[in-house]
């Protein structure tokens, strides 16, 4: 089959799907990081192909990723009253269906947090999330976004590595900025209670056999995304439209974007609710500074491969995907003329 990458999603939203939907098993890309020796060539190789790869060996110790899931489900459990107090999520807090500022629905509840220390207070924004111990939620987040962003920091040297890039921490050193903008987001896809139903004629919007689109399809905008999830099912990405990769729940998965001037791929994806189970998944969203730079480097632009797409900063690129929808394309904005 044929992929679909960054330099290939340009143009308008896709029409409406005239086929029926495939769903379509296959194997996906494993990275081991203890494998220092394959580790880059097996990043490069696993973002030119898929835009995603399950990580496994990543020294995150279990009792952090136990203690955010913990804290996450006790929050989610709390009465809808008591959550919404800690919301709306403009940018940060919590959110019931809507996803984003312009119409985007979605059978998920989420907790949008800043990942910067410098920038977003955890602990003052905790005593609206936790009501038994704040201190225990904000300590659990902390110690886990810590532990997240050394992992992003070494698999973005690893992909600088495996680029051959004269400069190996020219995308690592954005998240490490005093002042880099990630983010780290809860959610939670609650069991399908009622039968499916269609709630509009936007196919975004669609039941899906037993399941409700919980997250709709789209790409993500920043560098890198680590993804973990409960061991319930429900996320899919697309390399071809119309057709969806289920990926099998497991501890950590991740992809990619646009700074490599169209090499890598940032994957479609989406999550259907699970008919029985609820879903709970965390994602890291490792960001640059507001003001950073973004640009090819200078190793991926050639003459038979020129720069696709002038540079940008994060805040222009940021706020293009803010104004519009979840599965509109919006790199061809920024393509060269
Ligand atoms: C997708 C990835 C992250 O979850 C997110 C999302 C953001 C939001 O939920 O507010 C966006 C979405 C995400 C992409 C397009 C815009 C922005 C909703 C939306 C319609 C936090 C992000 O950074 O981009």
């Amino acid at each position: 089959y044929h992929t679909k990458p960054w330099t290939s999603m340009v143009g308008v939203a896709a029409p409406p799907r005239a086929r029926p939907e495939k769903i379509q098993a296959i194997d996906l890309p494993v990275v081991d990081l203890s494998r220092r020796s394959e580790a880059a060539g097996r990043i490069v190789a696993a973002c030119e192909k898929y835009g995603f790869f399950k990580v496994v060996n990543h020294g995150v110790p279990w009792e952090l990723v136990a203690s955010v899931e913990e804290q996450g489900l006790m929050f989610f459990n709390k009465p809808s009253a008591d959550k919404l107090k800690a919301g709306p999520a403009n940018p940060y807090g919590y959110g019931s269906k809507n996803i984003g500022f312009n119409g985007d629905i979605g059978e998920v509840e989420y907790l949008l947090l800043g990942a910067n220390p410098n920038l977003f207070d955890m602990s003052q924004r905790a005593k609206s999330i936790s009501n038994h111990d704040p201190e225990k939620f904000s300590w659990a987040m902390r110690a886990y976004i810590a532990a997240l962003r050394d992992v992003v920091c070494e698999i973005l040297e690893l992909m600088a590595e495996g680029l051959t890039m004269a400069d190996g921490s020219a995308f690592s050193r954005m998240i490490r900025a005093a002042d880099d903008d990630s983010v780290l987001r809860l959610n939670y896809y609650p069991p399908l209670s009622s039968p499916p139903i269609a709630i509009g004629r936007d196919r975004r919007k669609e039941a899906v056999g037993d399941s409700k689109v919980g997250f709709g399809e789209h790409s993500d905008p920043q560098i890198l995304t680590v993804l973990r999830s409960n061991d319930v099912d429900g996320l899919q990405i697309s390399l071809e439209d119309g057709v969806w990769i289920p990926v099998p729940a497991d501890p950590i998965a991740l992809w990619i974007n646009a700074m490599t001037n169209g090499r890598f791929l940032s994957v479609r994806h989406r999550v259907l609710t699970n008919p029985n189970k609820m879903r709970m998944s965390v994602a890291y969203f490792a960001a640059p500074p507001l003001h950073a730079r973004i640009a090819s480097p200078p190793e991926l632009v050639t003459p038979q491969r020129p720069a696709l797409y002038r540079p940008f900063t994060w805040a222009e690129y940021k706020s293009t995907a803010y104004s519009l929808q979840l599965s509109d394309t919006r790199l061809n904005l920024f393509r060269m003329a």
